[in-house]
């Protein structure tokens, strides 16, 4: 019986077909509205041997043998088509958010991949949205950041997943001008304890005062969502929203909250 453990991920990965690999979306709405921004396109991979393996276990492996640099490239193309295929059948004016890793940005050639692949399916650099962890990897790598600066300076939105958890974070704000911080899960469902909303607090008025939007993952009740709303949180996502789900489910539900939107309009 497979355990997935680190080791046996590795062995796994060792015969990858980029094709196991395939996309969940998950809606970011907006506090205020409810209204879908944008769709998070996540990785899950369904490993021949193994079945689904969670993400939290095969990311780092990926990272770790730089099969990351494909199969990013993999999921943001498979992104990029679902998102051109949602425009086309009027299904939604929200955009696409995609997660990236560092070891992506350190590649010479980044910046131009997502261009072309933004152009090959039709789609505006103000459509996508970029979220960058593994911060500790990125600080210090001049040509990450000028690999971001370029990005952005497209009109690509760069995103810093995670908040809060990562050493450098504070230095990353330093470094680079995000256009948003999502602020990790973890702070979210640890909500009920006085000292973790004050960093939540804190992290929206940071936002705030360094003029980026500021977004909460993992809202999973009423009450965290209240909450977040209350202290002035811009964006919301989680199973309290929307759990991930393959694109043909997203299709049916984005269709009617469009339809809905544009009868009240
Ligand atoms: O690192 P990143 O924030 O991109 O990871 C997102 C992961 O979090 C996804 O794999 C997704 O399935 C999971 N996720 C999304 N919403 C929730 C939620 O409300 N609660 C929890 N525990 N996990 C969530
Ligand atoms: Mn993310």
């Amino acid at each position: 019986m497979l355990k997935n453990s680190h080791e046996e991920i590795s062995i796994l990965m060792e015969n990858l077909e980029y094709n196991e690999f395939f996309v969940h979306y998950q809606p970011i709405v907006d506090a205020a509205t409810y209204e879908i921004r944008w769709i998070e396109a996540l990785a899950r991979w369904n490993s021949p041997i193994a079945g689904t393996v969670s993400p939290d276990k095969f990311i780092p492996v990926l990272e770790e043998k730089l099969h990351i640099i494909p199969v990013g490239m993999h999921i943001l193309k498979k992104a990029c088509m679902q998102l051109k295929r949602w425009y086309s059948n009027g299904c939604t004016n929200s955009g696409i958010s995609v997660n990236v890793s560092s070891l992506q940005l350190q590649q010479h050639n980044f910046a131009e991949a997502v261009v072309t692949t933004l152009h090959e399916f039709g789609l505006k650099p103000h459509n996508l949205v970029l979220e960058i962890t593994e911060s500790l990897k990125l600080m210090g790598n001049e040509h990450a950041l000028q690999t971001l600066k370029v990005l952005k300076e497209m009109g690509i939105r760069i995103s810093i997943d995670d908040f809060g958890t990562g050493y450098n974070c504070l230095k990353c704000l330093q470094e680079f001008e995000f256009t948003s911080i999502k602020i990790d899960r973890s702070f979210v469902a640890n909500m009920g304890n006085n000292r973790c909303k004050i960093i939540i607090d804190s992290i929206i008025s940071l936002g705030h005062r360094i003029g980026v939007k500021v977004i909460a993952e993992g809202v999973e009740t009423i009450e965290q969502c209240n909450q977040l709303k209350h202290m002035g949180c811009d964006m919301l996502q989680g199973y309290y929203f929307y759990l991930p789900s393959p694109a043909e489910e997203l299709s049916l539900l984005l269709k009617n909250d469009f339809i809905n939107k544009s009868m009240v309009q």
